[in-house]
């Protein structure tokens, strides 16, 4: 059954997939696009968040559009959280569920993480129209969609302060992709680890988190799951064989205890700015101008992520 509902949302993300040709030089790029429209047109996107992917479009260009060795890091560092927590939820907004549905779905199985629809924008046919997605891809249970059984996240005044009693309220840590501020914080009060995937390394989320993966979801999800799984087959069962005594365990937890957050944010700093050292070199190379001199003054030695003022 599971098995059948995976296929029918493969089919569906193959057959939007199509649309663009495979020799398009920005075919990945042109895909996602066409997924978040098409998650529009189907109920789950909000308008807004296509704009929001604009934005990470922008940041992702750039990244060099590539999973970086922070964002790696990142990734193994939370692959361990959630292998040694108790109750780890993922928390699905409208463009996670348009992009990444069924990897989403996947790292739930993998970590034994419980999934729940959580939306700014929010509204009850979004949900349901989010949650439809996830089961298409094999989810069998999705929280999030009784208001009987909501409680408040106090700390932030959005609609993403309700949450599911059995879910985000209860968890230890959460995941929260593409996330647009006061949550984060109001999460960390409320004594969970949060793990975030976002392309700005200077945003609120990003800087707020226990550990930030600054990467497309899209490419960074696929080294989360291989993590994940890398953890499970280590401790020779699944990804929840991580929690509890013994041995694997805690070296899990200290992998993820040790995580340096706002160090790797720098790195992901300094992964943009070396791409922009190397553009400037490039152009002065071109007009004749010293590049090396350039790409040197362009790339500071101590970046850290607190420069610009966050959004
Ligand atoms: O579905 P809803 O109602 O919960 O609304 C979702 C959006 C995304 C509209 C809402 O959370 C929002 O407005 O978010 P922001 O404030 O625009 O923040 C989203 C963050 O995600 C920004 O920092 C973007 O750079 C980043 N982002 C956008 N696309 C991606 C991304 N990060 C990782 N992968 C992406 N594909």
């Amino acid at each position: 059954m599971a098995g059948a509902a995976t296929e029918a949302g493969a089919a569906e993300h193959a057959a939007q997939d199509a649309v663009v040709p495979g020799s398009h030089p920005r075919a990945e790029s042109l895909r996602m696009r066409h997924r978040l429209v098409r998650g529009f047109e189907d109920g789950l996107v909000a308008a807004e968040g296509l704009l929001a992917h604009g934005r990470g479009e922008a940041l992702d260009y750039l990244l060099g559009e590539e999973t970086g060795g922070a964002a790696r890091q990142a990734c193994r560092a939370a692959a361990a959280a959630l292998c040694s927590s108790d109750r780890p939820v993922i928390s699905v907004n409208g463009n996670a569920a348009a992009l990444c549905a069924g990897q989403l779905v996947s790292l739930a199985e993998c970590t034994g993480s419980a999934l729940e629809v959580n939306l700014f924008y929010d509204s009850p046919g979004r949900r349901g129209a989010i949650a439809g997605r996830l089961r298409r891809h094999g989810a069998k249970r999705v929280l999030g969609l009784d208001p009987e059984r909501m409680a408040v996240l106090h700390g932030t005044d959005s609609a993403r302060r309700m949450v599911d009693r059995d879910g985000i309220f209860a968890a230890d840590t959460v995941v929260v992709p593409l996330e647009d501020g006061d949550r984060t914080a109001a999460l960390k009060r409320a004594g969970k680890t949060v793990i975030t995937f976002d392309l700005n390394p200077l945003s609120r989320t990003a800087q707020a988190a226990d550990i930030s993966i600054i990467d497309n979801i899209t490419r960074a999800i696929s080294v989360l799951l291989e993590e994940c799984r890398d953890l499970a087959g280590e401790d020779g069962g699944d990804g929840r064989s991580g929690r509890g005594g013994g041995a694997k365990p805690t070296a899990a937890a200290r992998i993820a205890r040790n995580f340096d957050n706002e160090g790797n944010l720098a790195q992901a700093v300094r992964q943009i700015t070396g791409n922009l050292g190397r553009l400037q070199g490039m152009r002065a190379a071109a007009s004749g101008g010293d590049g090396a001199a350039a790409t040197a003054a362009t790339a500071p030695a101590a970046i850290t992520a607190h420069g610009p003022r966050p959004e």
